[in-house]
């Protein structure tokens, strides 16, 4: 079966997403795109060489007979509504991180998909497929640095726009770390503090810039996550896990070694496109298969959007108040505990 799949928001992660299916990915293709700007769908169409049919909006698109699935890739606010129409509908979704801007929105959509069924909707979380976390990742659950500790961490980008403010370096940024930091643990938050460093010049006024995000997990371990938006020397992603018996760090990406002019050195990327192109690549896959397969999904689960967005309202909070601010988690649905094998996620 080719999975026939409808974009729902054809902005910057809409059309990469679309290019990758036309251009890199195997088994679907690309029938249907709707956005509340009708001129950047054409746009993206135009410029990818899609053939495709332009829907007026998300509700007929959704019901269109040549869409298996969608790729709800339109702005976080509207997220929620689109999934919970699609779910009502049985299309299989794909949706970019947030799943709702409110933890009350991500539950609403768990209650639908389990009266639904079937596991049919996958979370953006992109780096649970990236070869330097699932390493990380192994070298936790087989102990080889014996238990976890503490973890430092970054999320550094060279600029953002001016429509970028405090609380999206958590609600944008951060919560890529709060995902894959429970995924690499497997233990839930309990608490967050934030603190802000001296301001960096290049952060416009209304910016705080960086931030310094201390999470506890339920079994202890400290993790200093530091979120900055204006380092301009590249998009710099970093990931130190220090263990009883050993440290294990993310491997720095790949790039040739130069020697030149009395100096060694290595590229570093500028962009999250490219830093994380083959995560997307394997998510995509991975989700393309499964609907093919007209199987439940074992990608990144709307339960993991709602610990996320569970998360980051008590870092929002944490920010306003100063104060170390606890993180409550209602005990995860049985619909949501499936063990994935090795190659459900292939
Ligand atoms: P963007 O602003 O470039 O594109 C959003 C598009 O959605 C625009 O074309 C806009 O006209 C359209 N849109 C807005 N409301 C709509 C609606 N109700 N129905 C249909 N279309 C609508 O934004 P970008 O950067 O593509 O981000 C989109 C989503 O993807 C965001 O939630 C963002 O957080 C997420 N994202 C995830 C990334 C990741 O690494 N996983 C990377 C970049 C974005
Ligand atoms: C963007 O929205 C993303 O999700 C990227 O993965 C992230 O690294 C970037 O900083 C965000 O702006």
């Amino acid at each position: 079966m080719t999975v026939r799949i409808g974009v729902i928001g054809t902005g910057a992660i809409g059309r990469e997403h679309m290019n990758r299916v036309k251009n890199r990915l195997s088994g679907a293709e690309i029938t249907a795109v709707t956005d509340i700007d009708p001129k950047a769908a054409q746009r993206a169409l135009d410029d990818l060489g899609i053939q495709a049919n332009f829907y007026p909006d998300d509700q007929a698109l959704i019901n269109a007979e040549e869409v298996d699935a969608i790729f709800v890739t339109s702005v976080g606010p509207a997220h929620e509504e689109t999934v919970r129409k699609a779910i009502k509908a049985g299309k299989y979704i794909f949706c970019e991180k947030p799943l709702s801007v409110t933890a009350k929105g991500c539950k609403t959509i768990m209650q639908d998909e389990m009266e639904y069924g079937k596991r049919i909707v996958q979370v953006g979380f992109m780096r649970q497929f990236d070869t330097g976390y699932e390493q990380l990742k192994q070298a936790i659950d087989s102990k080889l640095i014996g238990e976890p500790l503490m973890i430092k961490c970054a999320h550094r980008a060279p600029e953002v726009d001016a429509a970028y403010t405090t609380d999206m370096a958590i609600t944008d940024t951060l919560i890529h770390e709060i995902n894959i930091l429970h995924w690499l643990l497997a233990d839930n938050y309990v608490s967050v503090q934030v603190l802000y460093p001296r301001k960096n010049k290049h952060a416009l006024p209304h910016l705080r810039d960086p931030q310094v995000i201390m999470l506890e997990t339920e079994s202890g371990v400290l993790i200093q996550a530091e979120v900055s938006v204006n380092v301009k020397y590249g998009y710099d992603i970093q990931c130190e896990v220090v263990g009883e018996e050993g440290i294990v760090s993310l491997p720095e990406t790949e790039s040739v070694k130069l020697r030149h002019k009395g100096k060694q050195s290595t590229d570093i990327l500028q962009d999250w496109k490219v830093r994380f192109q083959d995560a997307y690549d394997k998510e995509i896959q991975v989700f393309i298969n499964q609907v093919a397969k007209q199987e439940d999904l074992h990608g990144p689960s709307a339960w993991e959007g709602y610990v996320a967005a569970v998360t980051s309202d008590a870092c929002v909070k944490a920010q306003e108040s100063g104060q170390r601010e606890p993180i409550e988690l209602e005990s995860v649905p049985a619909f949501y505990t499936t063990e994935k094998t090795e190659a459900q996620l292939s």
